[in-house]
């Protein structure tokens, strides 16, 4: 199990790589060059000043989040075939600086969703939550109610500029269901697994957050079956998952362990989220700390599913709450995620000692 902790890069993030550095057991940096957009290029020399400013720090970039798939790609729009090409291109840059994996999405028009930025918790700290009755409005309500809430922090793919042009967008998906985004999917899938192979880069698809539809938008990440039929795609071990526990486990239907162990067995995880959330009633949840005894997953079987399947891919603890005074992005704070790793880690080291 190689631990990473994800960093937005130094003008983004209050976090130095010298305090990721210091955390026990990291030595790998999940970033991604955030200001490009979905469908261009990610220049080489772009690429270069973020793997050296990682390795200035004694880190390295073997795993990017995100390399975002265009909408035109998502839709099956005519421009699709040259933002292929860019993806490919950039595959191909970012194998040649060492990359191994990339996560990314497949949701439409938004990236992860929640209703409140920093919800507060008996103990007095903070965290986000997620309210399923908030979401059944619109996507307006939704961006009144979150926005401005935390400092202004924007949920990705709430961007002003892209919010601009949002009932274009949502008009462009009108003719997409399922079936449609999923053939879409398969046929993006096939133009790049060349190139993946090629430069040994192995493509890792992130859940959709929440794992049910929005806004009346298709998804089609939700859970084990989803997956089966994405898998189906080609059996190639470079379209594989970044299994997410906090995104796939808010589906109370979902037993996140035995989707670990079903997946990883068959060699298709290079990349895992691991965070645990706690439900809090129908259609709401709350993320929590890392470990089973704050939230409604069992993170010791999950990490064991991971154990016994023999899994040596990434993972990197994913949100965490703001404690002892931290204010910075949310979920993404420094003090929660190195708490998630230290646990983390030490049921990897257990299993490892009695297994
Ligand atoms: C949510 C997070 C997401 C994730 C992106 C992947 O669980 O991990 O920010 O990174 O959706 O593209
Ligand atoms: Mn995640």
């Amino acid at each position: 199990m190689k631990m990473g902790f994800r960093w937005f890069g130094e003008e983004d993030d209050p976090i130095p790589l010298a305090h990721v550095r210091q955390i026990p057991g990291v030595r790998h940096v999940v970033g991604a060059l955030h200001d490009l957009p979905a469908g261009a290029e990610w220049p080489l020399a772009r690429i270069a000043a973020l793997r050296e400013a990682i390795e200035a720090a004694g880190l390295l970039l073997e795993v990017v989040e995100s390399v975002n798939v265009s909408d035109a790609i998502k839709i099956g729009l005519p421009e699709r075939d040259r933002h292929i090409e860019n993806y490919i291109a950039t595959i191909r840059n970012l194998s040649r600086h060492g990359v191994k994996v990339i996560c990314y999405n497949f949701m439409p028009v938004f990236d992860w969703i929640r209703t409140d930025l920093r919800s507060e918790a008996p103990d007095g700290s903070f965290s986000m939550a997620y309210d399923q009755q908030i979401v059944s409005g619109s996507f307006r309500d939704v961006m009144l109610r979150v926005q401005g809430g935390a400092d202004g922090f924007r949920l990705p793919g709430w961007e002003e500029d892209r919010l601009a042009g949002i009932e274009a967008l949502f008009e462009a998906y009108s003719d997409v269901d399922e079936d449609g985004l999923r053939a879409n999917f398969a046929y993006f899938i096939d133009a790049i697994l060349d190139a993946c192979r090629a430069h040994d880069v192995r493509m890792a698809v992130h859940p959709d957050d929440p794992p049910r539809s929005v806004f009346g938008l298709p998804r089609i990440v939700k859970g084990a079956e989803d997956m089966r039929a994405i898998a189906a795609f080609t059996d190639s071990p470079y379209h594989g998952f970044t299994v997410c526990t906090g995104s796939l486990g808010s589906d109370p239907d979902t037993d996140v362990p035995s989707l670990m162990r079903e997946f990883s067995a068959l060699g298709r995880v290079p990349f895992v989220h691991l965070r645990n959330i706690l439900h809090t009633g129908p259609g709401t949840f709350r993320e929590t700390a890392h470990p089973s005894s704050e939230g409604s997953l069992d993170m010791f079987a999950i990490v064991e599913a991971l154990h016994e399947t023999g899994f040596d891919g990434y993972v990197r603890p994913d949100h965490g709450r703001d404690i002892w005074g931290e204010r910075g992005r949310p979920g993404y704070g420094l003090h929660d995620r190195a708490l998630g790793i230290t646990y983390l880690l030490g049921l990897w080291e257990a299993l490892g000692r009695t297994h």
